[in-house]
Order: structure tokens, then sequence, then C-alpha cells
């Protein structure tokens, strides 16, 4: 590792209220031990997730502007970490940071937010997908949700899903250029009473997954926190599939502790309360190769 703390750039935007991109990144991050230094794509007073009436403020020429001032202080990252983008503009400036800020061993992740559910989410369209289809080649690493991998893909999206119509899923997105592919939200066959995250490993040509039990209720901002902390994990220097565990894992307690509040769904998620567990090791885990 380059820096005595590990420094990532973090391309997202920025909801006042609702706890979504920065708002979890962040936290998520410095609680692991990183350096998080936000590059906005736009300012919102809510996310944009049962709120209605929202602000929204495009940051798209504050970035270059950001960016450039990096470039002229000559700061370098272990990593760069983009989620939510607002337009097809946007990813190509990502597109073009990735190259410019490109440095050896760097983990680049790139989290292609478009939608879930089989739907995208409210502002975008077939544009933001076909830009989102050319950054995903420039990653290290990627992690959709199952509604992002079948758009990816040009798949019909399907509310059940097979074992091995998911490798091909892994595979088909790894050939497209990142050497690690993770989707998450897997609506597996058979299975009604669990919530499974796959992932493919192309050096070692491995598949791995990792369950939770159902909890029946769904929070935005759940996506961001899992890419949060596999991204602090392996800067940590953990392996693919216990990265993923302990994303899973915090995802999962985070969920649990907020259900029994019964808090409104669109404020998300408490991860406040269960922010310490990042700091402990894993003790439990419960990943699986697939054969
Ligand atoms: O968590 C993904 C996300 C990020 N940013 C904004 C969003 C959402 C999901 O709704 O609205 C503004």
């Amino acid at each position: 590792m380059k820096h005595p703390v590990p420094r990532v750039a973090a391309i997202h935007d920025l909801s006042g209220f609702g706890r979504a991109s920065l708002t979890i990144v962040s936290p998520v991050l410095s609680t692991m031990g990183m350096q998080v230094c936000p590059l906005p794509t736009s300012l919102l007073s809510t996310h944009t997730s049962g709120f209605e009436g929202y602000t929204f403020l495009d940051l798209t020429s504050e970035m270059v502007k950001i960016i450039n001032h990096w470039k002229k202080i000559g700061i370098d990252f272990d990593s760069i970490y983009s989620g939510f983008l607002g337009s097809p503009k946007q990813v190509e400036i990502v597109s073009r940071f990735i190259d410019e800020f490109r440095v050896q061993n760097q983990l680049v992740v790139v989290d292609p937010v478009m939608g879930d559910d089989g739907v995208t989410y409210g502002p975008y369209g077939p544009d933001m997908i076909d830009a989102m289809k050319k950054l995903v080649k420039k990653a290290g690493i990627i992690t959709p949700n199952f509604t992002e991998s079948c758009f990816l893909l040009d798949k019909e999206y399907s509310s059940k899903v097979t074992e091995n119509e998911i490798k091909e899923h892994l595979l088909r997105l790894s050939e497209e250029g990142p050497g690690k592919v993770v989707i998450t939200s897997v609506p597996l066959e058979h299975f009604h009473e669990k919530s499974f995250v796959y992932a493919y490993d192309r050096e070692f040509n491995t598949y791995w997954k990792a369950g939770c039990s159902y909890i029946p209720a769904s929070y935005p901002g759940t996506g961001d926190m899992f890419t949060s902390v596999l991204v602090g994990a392996l800067l940590q220097g953990d392996s693919l599939p216990i990265a993923l565990d302990r994303a899973v894992q915090f995802v999962s307690l985070a969920i649990r502790s907020t259900f029994g509040y019964g808090s409104p769904g669109r404020e998300g998620v408490l991860f406040e309360k269960v922010l310490y567990s990042l700091m402990t090791p894993l003790s439990v885990s419960n990943y699986e190769v697939v054969e």
C-alpha cells in the first residue's frame, strides 16, 4: 500500500437526508481506516427513493475543476470508487478520471448504480445504461445488483434465477474487463428465506457466494453500504470471499438493528448503531465456493 492511510477517491452524490451515497461511503470507509476524498457529483436535499420534491444541483462542471486542481497538486489514490452518477457526461468524466489517475496496484471499483427490482431509478434511461457499459470495462471490480447486471448484459430481468444463470452473468461481465465481479440481491430460485450475493474472481477462476436470512423490508442505501465495506475490506488486505462475507454480514446486521425500531424505510438503515462492528475482525464466516 502506498499511503499509510489508504486514500480513496469517492465519486458519489451528496444527499442531505435519507442515508445514501457519500453519507454512507464516508463514515463506513473512515471507520475502516481509509482516507475518503469525496468528488461530489451532485447535491440533493434527500436521496430519490421515497421522497418527493427533492432539490438537485448538478456538479458536473465543478467536478472538472476539482479534478484539475487534484492533478495540479499531484495527489494520487490507492482506490477510485464510483457510485450513483447523474448523467452520461458524468460517466465520461469518471472514465477520464480513471485513465488520468491510474497507478499500479490501484483498486478501481465501479458500482454501476442504475436501478433495482427490474426497474431503473427515476432519472436513468438507455443512454445511461450504454454509458455505464463502457465505464465497467475500466474497473478492476464491479458490484451491480441483479437488476443492473441484467441491464449491463441486455438481458430481460427475471424475478427468479438459477445458480447457472448467475454464473453466466458473472463470467460474461468479467469478460468485459473487470477481474472481479460481484452481483448482489440475487433472487435465487427455490430460496424464499435467504438473500444471496455471488462473486467471481477471474485470477483464480473461482465463484463464491454468501447468504443471509431474508428480512421483509427493503431500504435505500444498502447497496452503497455493501460496496463500501467490500472496498474497505479489500484495501485492508482481505481476500474477495472474506470481504464479501464482511459486507453481507454488516448490511445484514444494520438491517436487523433497524427493523426492530420500525423507522420509515426511506430514512435508510440505522447503521450508525453498528458501525463499531467494522472495527473488529470477522468472527464467523459463512461464504461458500460455488462449484
Ligand atoms: O443508494 C443509491 C442512491 C444514491 N444516490 C441517490 C439515490 C440513490 C438511490 O435511490 O437516490 C441520490
